[in-house]
């Protein structure tokens, strides 16, 4: 049906969130994750009572932090938004840490709220009092690309479509919406006028001014070594796939940095990880979409306690930048990373700008010719580069076949094995250097980032957002659990069977937050202080979590703990049996620290 036909045929509202109810129809929501409360009762009963609980469907989660990871999932997996509701203050504030989350990894989630009421001679004792703020959006006001708290029905729809359109346009963020109590209950006497949303089209992406192709066109045919980094260049499928032209047009090696999937892991010219043999040698790095850019083209070092990075680039490299990054910097978080130089900076969208910049090279016949040579010498260069490189991986995993506990590498060649013929997605993982260089993802999307606000309780309920949004399409959704991670939001397992969230969760059970015990070793070593004390405050051991009956304590089909090796293969296979049955299932295997 057209949005038109639906809108002509929608019952009429009759209170004021019913109004809010014909929004998120009239944008196509599918579902709105919830933990319930009181300050959107309203919006609740129309949610259930006037919309049927359909565009948006609820999805209940036991914590607000989920209900906002799972439409950040939701929307790395479609590219649209859904909706997260919480409830007013205390709700928002469970919820604040996801949205932080989503903020720094530029997606849309709508998270919409209630209040109030706001008219205090309205209040009853108590409660309304210490659940009320103003304004309640300012707890969330550095991390959102914008909030608002409509105070009439009439002023909804205004609201809404400026929320949907600054979340969606690029760069995405999330918006928050606050409903004070009394428009929600609001009885309605007449009619509201429903706008013309043909009327608020989407602003068209942003290109590059004719010096930006003229100049990236010259620098790119005159370099002897160019070189490219991206980071979210694979947020749309136009990008990802003039990368790769680009990349095989001339002969450019490319460095993932995982922000999204942004070029075939087995690709002769991606060269990610190896920064520090390439980097030294180029003359032009093509910086496409990379929030990080000193970390992009320099080498961490942890030793001794020294916190700045070894810069790899040469002094007389030419740096070209090309991002929307500036658009969303604000003066609270530093997630705008660190200044850096650049010889000539873009602004603007990779989507539109690559597609573009290629089709202009290509028409650049006689400089193509005049190069073909060198482009053809440097490809077999680095293909010969890459080679060594998965060989010298594949040795790696060799040598760690039988380890007891798991080698992580083992059990990731273990899964590109038995997802050998399947059309999966990886919608999380725990260390993305290690796991995407054994998973061999080429599609768009097929791997859906590593998580860019680093706060824990991620995993789980992000990855059930992208299984819901792939639900009834060919993919297996596969989540690499880290362990504490999982702990902190592991009750989403409740959603995932509830809703039959088909996904596969594979829980690396390091048991440990291990990455801090690499922290307090490295401190205990420049303190001259024991090593071994490194574990007291970080192992999660004493007991070992059992996953597994956790699961179907939940609901969910699970097995584990696997600590034998050999046993591994079987039980994923198992696994995925319940998976493409429709059902999550978990397999919580005992792994090697990294
Ligand atoms: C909300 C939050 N709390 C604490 C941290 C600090 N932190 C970063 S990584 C990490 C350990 C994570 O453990 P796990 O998820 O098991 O992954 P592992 O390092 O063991 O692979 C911790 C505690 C954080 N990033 N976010
Ligand atoms: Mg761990």
């Amino acid at each position: 049906m057209s949005k038109a036909a639906r809108i002509a045929e929608k019952p009429r509202p009759q209170y004021g969130s019913d109004v809010i109810v014909d929004m998120l129809k009239a944008f196509e929501i599918e579902y709105i994750a919830v933990n319930p409360g009181a300050t959107f009762r309203g919006l609740h009963d129309s949610l259930v009572n006037y919309g049927g609980n359909h565009m948006p469907e609820m999805i209940l989660c036991p914590h607000e932090e989920m209900t906002v990871a799972l439409a950040h999932g939701y929307a790395r997996a479609k590219g649209k938004p859904m909706a997260s509701a919480v409830h007013n203050i205390v709700g928002l504030q469970h919820a604040a840490m996801a949205i932080y989350n989503a903020w720094c990894d530029r997606l849309p989630v709508i998270v919409m709220g209630g209040t109030g009421p706001m008219d205090t001679a309205l209040r009853r004792p108590w409660i309304d009092w210490v659940h009320t703020a103003q304004v309640q959006g300012n707890l969330v006001r550095d991390f959102v690309k914008w909030d608002d708290q409509p105070g009439s029905v009439e002023a909804v729809a205004d609201s809404f479509i400026r929320a949907y359109r600054l979340a969606t346009t690029d760069p995405m963020g999330p918006v928050y919406l606050c409903w004070d109590s009394e428009v929600q209950e609001k009885k309605l006497n007449g009619e509201i006028p429903f706008p013309s949303l043909d009327r608020y089209p989407a602003p068209l992406p942003m290109q590059a001014p004719e010096e930006g192709f003229e100049k990236t066109i010259r620098w790119l045919l005159e370099a002897k070594t160019p070189v490219i980094i991206a980071d979210r260049v694979g947020r749309r499928e136009a990008g990802f796939k003039a990368l790769l032209e680009l990349a095989n047009l001339l002969a450019t090696p490319v460095f993932d940095q995982h922000g999204r999937f942004n070029f075939a892991i087995h690709h002769p010219l991606n060269l990610t990880g190896l920064q520090d043999r390439v980097l030294p040698q180029a003359d032009l790095v093509l910086i496409l979409d990379v929030p990080d850019m000193e970390g992009a083209v320099s080498k961490r070092v942890q030793e001794r306690g020294q916190r700045r990075p070894i810069p790899l680039l040469s002094a007389n490299a030419k740096v070209i930048n090309v991002g929307l990054d500036d658009l969303l910097v604000r003066a609270w978080s530093h997630d705008f990373n660190k200044l850096r130089e650049t010889d000539l900076s873009i602004m603007a969208d990779t989507a539109v700008f690559l597609p573009e910049l290629v089709r202009r090279l290509k028409e650049e016949k006689e400089g193509l010719k005049k190069r073909a040579g060198d482009i053809e010498k440097r490809r077999e260069q680095w293909a010969k580069l890459h080679a060594e490189r998965q060989e010298a991986l594949a040795q790696q995993t060799r040598s760690k076949w039988d380890e007891k506990p798991i080698a992580t590498s083992r059990l990731y060649s273990e899964l590109a094995e038995v997802l050998k013929n399947e059309d999966w997605v990886l919608t999380n993982g725990t260390t993305p250097e290690r796991e995407w260089s054994i998973l061999p993802a080429a599609k768009f999307n097929q791997i859906l980032g590593k998580y860019v606000g680093g706060g824990l309780g991620y995993g789980l309920p992000a990855s059930l957002g992208a299984a819901l949004a792939l639900k009834g399409t060919s993919k297996l959704c596969v989540d690499l659990q880290p362990d504490g991670d999982f702990l902190f939001t592991i009750s989403a397992l409740w959603t995932a069977a509830h809703y039959k969230i088909p996904l596969l969760i594979v829980v690396c059970d390091n048991r440990s937050y291990y990455n801090d015990e690499e922290h307090q070793e490295r401190m205990a070593v420049l303190r001259n202080r024991p090593v071994e004390n490194k574990v007291i405050g970080i192992r999660i051991e004493d007991p070992a979590v059992d996953f597994a009956t956790n699961a179907r304590s939940y609901g969910v089909w699970s097995t584990g703990p696997i600590t034998e090796p050999k046993d591994l293969s079987k039980a994923l296979r198992d696994a995925i049996k319940v998976v493409k049955e429709g059902k999550p299932a978990l397999v919580d295997v005992v792994i090697q620290n990294r």
